[in-house]
């Protein structure tokens, strides 16, 4: 029988969480999530919930995957562990590095490991300056980046990133980075036409390099669906705008897809369901259905070709660079991908699925908007639709929703008054069903809620 008040005490008096503010959790006490099977967990209370979040965007294949223990387990008997520095290497990461040239677009053949998103993403800040610096454009040094764009938590991917409280703390972001506003329709332009606003919103991006000067601008990175900013698909006529400025510059273009990547947008990868060829990919979480730590970056031939003719050594790479358990893991996560059709069935039947029952919430007096990508979604909730009123941010009302969402079996995470979900890619039509009652049923509860305590007047 597990303990659940002990392990809550011991883990306020010595574990520091990410993301947290330990006194108000230390008076309220972790949930203590003990088993995960299929798309549900449990707590040590023995409540079951059905997980919204795959996890933290990562469970794409669910939880307990025997195939994934099995694959660590006879890399670990085998060799846990060896280096890829000095001319060596080991036989996953050649074997995963062979698979990820075959499920990303035609311009990537090879891929530098990392063991986090984060990390990826600082491999790309050196890479892109190192690229610049062998083509003989060393004054090329600024990435732009997009506010509310989630690129890690590091010194370097906070300052990608445009998240203005983590920018906040310590100083962020370092130089030689600049940001420009995100293509949140809702947001922003809601009374106008969406394709229009995608060409307006690509279009910030070619200010900002007017602004700074062609010459000085190194790259432009985007999530193809921000992720963590709150599940913000962009309008269709996004992305090939912004491909189109870059080329137009000869900017490099990164796709950060630690979310998006290995069918969560109904493709192996999202710059393919958004239409544009970045010349950099980011992944992790999906990589390895997040059984075990690894990120990497796909290089694109243009780069590739560049730092592998004209470059000596990269002095940049981490101990657990193509580590081989995570590598095997990831090795054994892509064939049950492949095996099970994941990414197709996303694609042709629970991708439109979940569109249709999703966009239905639709009609529920607290949802302005709710839209879908592949198995990703996100609904916004407001005081008032016509015409729309938001509700006051100090209220944190997706807070409220969420709290009722937890309570009632429910993991839906909340983003401001967004609310979003990425489950499983494993989930089934019938999960869906189950899925969308309990959301409706709780933001019933949250309406209640809200009327009792006179917050929609
Ligand atoms: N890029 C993107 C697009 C991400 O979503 C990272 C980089 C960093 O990956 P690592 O593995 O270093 O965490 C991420 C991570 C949230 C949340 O609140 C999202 C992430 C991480 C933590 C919290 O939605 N995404």
């Amino acid at each position: 029988m597990i303990n659940t008040k002990e392990i809550q005490a011991l883990d306020s008096a010595h574990y520091m969480h990410p993301f947290t503010a330990h006194r108000e959790l230390a008076q309220k006490g972790a949930r203590v999530m003990v088993k995960g099977e299929g798309i549900y967990l449990w707590d040590s209370e023995g409540k079951k919930l059905l997980d919204g979040m795959s996890g933290l965007w990562c469970i794409n294949v669910g939880y307990g995957r025997k195939e994934l223990a099995d694959a660590a387990y006879k890399q670990l008997l085998e060799l846990p562990y060896y280096n890829s520095f000095f001319n060596t290497t080991t036989i996953p990461p050649v074997q995963l590095a062979k698979l990820l040239a075959e499920v990303t677009p035609p311009q990537f053949r090879h891929v530098f490991y990392a063991g986090s998103g984060s990390e990826g993403n600082d491999t790309i800040f050196r890479m892109v300056r190192w690229f610049w610096d062998l083509e003989g454009q060393p004054q090329r040094k600024v990435i732009i980046g997009r506010k509310n764009a989630y690129h890690g938590s590091t010194v370097c991917g906070t300052s990608l990133g445009g998240m203005s409280g983590m920018h906040e703390q310590g100083d962020l972001p370092i130089p030689g980075i600049a940001h420009i506003e995100q293509p949140y329709w809702f947001d922003l332009a809601r009374d106008t036409d969406k394709d229009e606003f995608g060409l307006q919103a690509a279009g910030w991006l070619e200010t900002k390099i007017l602004e700074l000067g062609p010459d000085k601008v190194a790259a432009f990175i985007g999530e193809p669906v921000q992720g963590a900013g709150g599940v913000i698909i962009p309008p269709a006529t996004y992305w090939p705008e912004i491909q189109r400025i870059c080329d137009k510059y000869g900017i490099l273009l990164i796709a950060d897809e630690v979310i998006t990547g290995f069918g969560r947008t109904g493709n192996w990868f999202g710059c393919v369901t958004f239409g544009f060829k970045p010349d950099f990919i980011n992944f992790a979480k999906g990589v390895t259905s997040g059984y075990v730590p690894l990120g990497g970056v796909m290089v694109g031939e243009r780069v590739a070709r560049v730092v592998i003719e004209k470059g000596s050594d990269f002095n940049h790479g981490y101990t657990y660079s193509g580590h081989p358990v995570a590598c095997a893991v990831a090795i054994e996560n892509i064939h049950i991908i492949q095996r099970e059709k994941l990414v197709e069935r996303v694609r042709d039947d629970t991708g439109p699925y979940l569109k249709q029952k999703f966009e239905g919430l639709k009609d529920h007096p607290l949802v302005g908007e709710a839209e879908t990508c592949g198995l990703m979604a996100g609904l916004v909730l407001v005081k008032s639709k016509k015409p729309v009123t938001m509700f006051d941010p100090k209220l944190a009302v997706g807070m409220v929703c969420r709290g009722h969402m937890f309570g009632n079996g429910m993991i839906m995470r909340a983003v401001g008054e967004r609310m979003i979900i990425a489950p499983p890619l494993i989930m089934t039509r019938a999960q869906i069903d189950e899925m969308i009652d309990l959301i409706r049923f709780c933001l019933d509860a949250t309406l209640s809620d809200l009327q009792g305590r006179g917050w929609m007047n």
